[in-house]
């Protein structure tokens, strides 16, 4: 097997035999990929700067590989497991299980591996499994079996060989805890009624369903799964079914689901509880499932209405229809990422699918058609065509990342959704990917093994760079030509008519997945030169410009090589230079000074000339060319000046965030008040604008995005004091606090007021803050409340709440790191979040760090002020104190984060002064 992403044998014939099935381009690109990555290796290998730890060579012996041999492959599990939701006699809550597997030997041997992790298996004449062979085959004798621990393997050496192509069946019996750890299969509690619920539910991936049941738990290794569950009466059980045969005994129910499609293991789910579901009339087969009184009460509805047009658009997009026959979607109180598209029975955290129109806002709800169709996304794309191993997961994830905008603008098309991606992936993406830290999206096979290098996968580069990268590619072959691609083959998408590429689409493709990083682009105007160059190190991109020239969209230009001149760019003094139009392309772009200043006065006389995400382009990049030293921080600081006039959501927002760093770099030095002086200056029009229109801050604006300004305009406008601001804010609080039945806060303004009455009162506001968290039954209004707590500025009520994080009773475990990192974002609470961390590190590491996606986050949040020396020697200390615990999935976080560090302590030497004279100059 060759390296990177693989289309496994079963899986190429399963797609040949359902001709219709898509997405073969793809494949065929990262098959290509994979030759070309070998090809290039010398090239290319120097892109990975991230250290490698070498792996011991201790022993060469298969169990102390990370990675399953290739001897044996799986073709169908039986599976029994029943979960017990009250506690046994020990104080535990447990499940037992039955477990069959079906397995082809491929290659000879006498020796079984398969994945279990903290399952107690049951002796069989002194055997932890028992093996027969199929049709009158004999199965050896099982020598010995024991637990290789660290690899998780239950290894079972035989007397005798196996034999190639034939097939035996592998069977144990086990009892695992049903935890509370949120892996593998695990409980979930919450209160009904004044009565503590708990089910049991599932999340596997990555590395988590040999924790269910003993499994070849890769995603290439995949089977079909049989699963009955045992369960209780009065409770439903959900897997992947189509008929159920409900079978009495002894006062359970024993729910037995139909095969599975051949699917890999992370891809498994079943959930037992006495949740309820509404459904619509659907060939679909479509369900929303959450807790009762959630359902009862209308949560579930939004989820409903736009579940199936989603499946109905990826079924034209992908031009195949739904591969399953039902589609449940299921709301959890207890989960630890944001969803997973377990096939046919999705996951997702409740925020992420129940939306209250009373109580949440309009972000809420553009969150669960993003997430929706995410999942959704991956039916196809990840569920039936599945990376072969983790290295390559950005295709799965940079793949749903991308068409998500795509299902949910057709879902809600007034919602500007596409457009949005440039602040969601472009601009997030390149604030890591421009760190030498950071790493190409292809990743070599042999550096990702643990179950740690696996979780760290699931970062921001495979997500948003995968994203951004795979939209350039759709803008510059065309949407049309990209999609069809997906049917038919990338490769003849080169000889399309009407795409001309200098080109082929791989070897473009290749120096955008195998280099990490992204080009800056430096046009001079004066001679019309184009030039190329990364931060830090000497690579090129071929790189597609589209730009325009004043009012004038010109025709794309392809940039092969460091620098060519392109004639068309020298313009005269009374005309600019965009580059970049529409922000397809995944590269910064700077100008020669007059460009610069020539798209300043052009923004200040008439910024619409200049289209929406464009402007965001400028602010983005001015402020982040500034920060790498490549243009003066004082141009940067002028790109804000044009926001007196500027109306539109993604420009105010891409600038909160560039202002939001200057916040957190300043608010602790002279320059914060001649910051706050001059935003308070360019946000009182928008403060202002948005009273007219609201009639006074008692309704809000019509536009889905103009909504989202407008939060953007309350809350600068509070936090920088406009004039009749807080008082509005802390007004409608009060009021709220006297009459606790009735709030009457928009949802969509509720976090700032309530962040900001946080922040300005004492323990009274604090306390019915969090009496109303807890009372909270709708999960996106807790999630504003757990947010609003952290806003306080006593320090004792922060430590209170730091210590309630790791109190599940308090805050959920799913909920702790992201508190913790609320907690770190506000000024009085950054030191006392980050010793907390540092003094409960045994136990954090213990919970999150070996596997869980939230705790790179934790790690970053807490030290994301960082950005003076003293706090840098500290960040070194930690690094050294815990060398032998380690950093796990956290590791590659707290290398960014000493890296980000470094380097605001350079920049701040050398432009703080500037900086602050530029805003004493421009503060009224
Ligand atoms: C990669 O690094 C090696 C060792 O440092 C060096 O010899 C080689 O020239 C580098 N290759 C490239 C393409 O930079
Ligand atoms: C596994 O379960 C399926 C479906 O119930 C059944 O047909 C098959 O015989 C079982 N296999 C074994 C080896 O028990
Ligand atoms: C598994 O066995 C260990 C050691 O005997 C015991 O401590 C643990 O509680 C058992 N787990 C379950 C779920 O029974
Ligand atoms: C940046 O521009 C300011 C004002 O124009 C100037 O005073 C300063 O010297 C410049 N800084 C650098 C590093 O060029
Ligand atoms: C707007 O509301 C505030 C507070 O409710 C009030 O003081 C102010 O007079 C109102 N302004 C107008 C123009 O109605
Ligand atoms: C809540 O308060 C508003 C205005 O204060 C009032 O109009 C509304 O009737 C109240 N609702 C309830 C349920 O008391
Ligand atoms: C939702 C789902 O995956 N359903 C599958 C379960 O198994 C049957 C076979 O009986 C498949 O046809 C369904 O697609
Ligand atoms: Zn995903």
């Amino acid at each position: 097997m060759g390296k990177g992403y693989y289309i496994s044998k079963h899986l190429a014939t399963a797609a040949m035999v359902l001709a219709a099935i898509a997405l073969v381009t793809i494949i065929a690109l990262s098959v290509v990929y994979n030759r070309e990555k070998s090809k290039n290796a010398a090239k290319f290998t120097n892109a990975t700067t991230s250290p490698v730890p070498p792996t011991p060579k201790t022993s060469n012996e298969p169990w102390d590989k990370y990675r399953l041999p290739d001897t044996l492959s799986p073709e169908y599990y039986n599976v029994t497991l029943w979960p017990r939701l009250v506690k046994n006699v020990n104080g535990m809550y447990i499940f037992t299980g039955i477990s069959g597997v079906m397995f082809t030997c491929v290659k000879k041997t006498d020796l079984i591996l398969i994945h279990s992790n903290k399952l107690n298996l049951t002796l069989f004449k002194g055997h932890h499994a028992k093996l027969t062979g199929q049709s009158g085959v004999t199965a050896p004798a099982i020598k010995t079996t024991w637990f290789q621990t660290e690899k998780q393997y239950l290894v079972i050496q035989l007397e005798g060989k196996l034999k190639p192509g034939k097939s035996y069946w592998l069977y144990t019996e086990f009892t695992g805890e049903l935890a509370d750890d949120l892996e593998g299969f695990y409980r979930s509690e919450y209160m009904e009624d004044g009565e503590k619920k708990i089910i049991a539910i599932t999340q596997m991936q990555a590395t988590y369903a040999r924790k269910a049941f003993p499994c070849f738990d890769e995603p290439g290794m995949k089977a079909v799964f049989h699963i009955t569950l045992i369960h209780d009466l009065e409770t439903t059980a959900l897997s992947n079914k189509t008929e159920n045969v409900i079978v009495d005994e002894t006062a359970v129910t024993r729910t037995i689901f139909g095969p599975t499609k051949k699917m890999s293991t992370y891809l498994v789910a079943f959930v037992v509880s006495d949740f309820k579901y509404i459904s619509a009339k659907d060939k679909k087969g479509v369900r929303i499932w959450a807790r009762k009184k959630a359902i009862e009460d209308g949560q579930g509805d939004y989820a409903l209405k736009i579940t199936q047009p989603i499946l109905e658009f990826f079924e034209k997009y992908y031009n195949t229809s739904y591969p399953l026959s039902k589609s449940d979607q299921i709301a959890l109180p207890d989960f630890n990422s944001g969803a997973m598209e377990n096939w046919g029975l999705v996951t997702y955290r409740e925020t992420a699918l129940l939306y209250d129109p009373r109580t949440s806002a309009n972000g809420n709800k553009q969150r669960i058609a993003t997430v929706v169709s995410h999942e959704l996304a991956h039916m196809w794309f990840g569920n039936l065509v599945t990376v072969k191993w983790w290295n390559d997961l950005w295709l799965n994830e940079g793949f749903a990342s991308y068409v998500e905008y795509l299902g949910a603008d057709y879902a809600e098309p007034t919602w500007n959704t596409k457009d949005q991606t440039i602040l969601y992936d472009l601009q997030r993406a390149f604030a890591v990917d421009s760190l030498t830290s950071s790493h190409p999206l292809s990743r070599k096979k042999e550096e990702v093994n643990t179950p740690s290098e696996i979780s760290e996968m699931f970062s921001t580069i495979s997500y948003s760079k995968g994203a951004a990268v795979l939209k350039m590619l759709s803008e510059f072959l065309t949407e049309p030509v990209f999609a069809k691609g997906l049917g038919v083959s990338l490769t003849a998408v080169d000889q399309t008519p009407g795409v001309k590429l200098p080109y082929s689409v791989h070897e473009i493709m290749n120096r955008w997945i195998l280099q990490m990083g992204f080009p800056v682009i430096t046009i001079d105007t004066r001679t019309g030169n184009v030039s190329q160059k990364h931060f830090l190190l000497d690579y090129e991109w071929f790189v597609p410009i589209k730009w325009m020239k004043k009012h004038q969209v010109q025709d794309q230009l392809w940039l092969l090589q460091k620098s060519a001149l392109h004639k068309p760019m020298k313009v005269s003094k009374d005309e600019w230079v965009l580059a970049n139009l529409h922000v397809s392309g995944y590269f910064r772009v700077n100008y020669d000074l007059g460009n610069w200043e020539r798209l300043l006065s052009q923004l200040e006389s008439d910024h619409q000339v200049i289209p929406v995400v464009n402007r965001a382009q400028i602010l983005d990049d001015a402020f982040n060319l500034a920060r790498a030293s490549i243009i003066n921080i004082t141009l940067a600081l002028r790109t804000t000046k044009y926001l007196l006039h500027e109306r539109e959501y993604i420009p105010w927002e891409a600038a909160l965030r560039n202002l939001n760093y200057f916040f957190q770099l300043f608010d602790r030095s002279e320059v914060y008040g001649a910051m706050q002086a001059y935003l308070k200056k360019q946000v009182k029009p928008l403060f202002e604008y948005f009273g007219i229109i609201s009639s006074n801050w008692t309704t809000v604006a019509s536009g889905h995005t103009d909504q989202f300004t407008q939060i953007i305009a309350l809350s600068l406008a509070c936090s920088t004091g406009v004039e009749g601001c807080r008082e509005l804010t802390r007004s409608w609080f009060k009021k709220w606090m006297q009459n606790p039945h009735n709030n009457t806060i928009h949802p969509n303004l509720r976090s700032t007021v309530y962040c900001d009455a946080i922040a300005a009162g004492g323990t009274e506001e604090w306390n019915f803050g969090w009496q109303m968290f807890q009372k909270a039954t709708v999960a996106a209004e807790a999630v504003k409340l757990r947010s609003a707590l952290a806003c306080t500025k006593v320090p004792w009520l922060l430590n209170r709440y730091l210590e309630y994080t790791m109190n599940p009773e308090k805050i959920r475990k799913q909920d702790a790191t992201s508190t913790i990192g609320y907690i770190a974002s506000n000024i009085i609470g950054q030191p006392l979040a980050w010793d907390f961390v540092r003094a409960n590190w045994d136990y954090f590491f213990k919970l999150y760090g070996t596997g869980s996606f939230t705790f790179s986050r934790l790690i970053s949040d807490v030290t994301y002020r960082f950005c003076t020396p003293f706090e840098l020697s500290q960040l070194k200390r930690f690094q050294k104190d815990n060398a032998e615990t380690g950093f796990g999935s956290g590791t590659q976080a707290l290398q960014q984060a000493i890296e980000k560090t470094t380097a605001k302590i350079k920049w701040l030497a050398e432009n703080k002064e500037p900086v602050l004279q530029w805003f004493l100059s421009e503060s009224p």
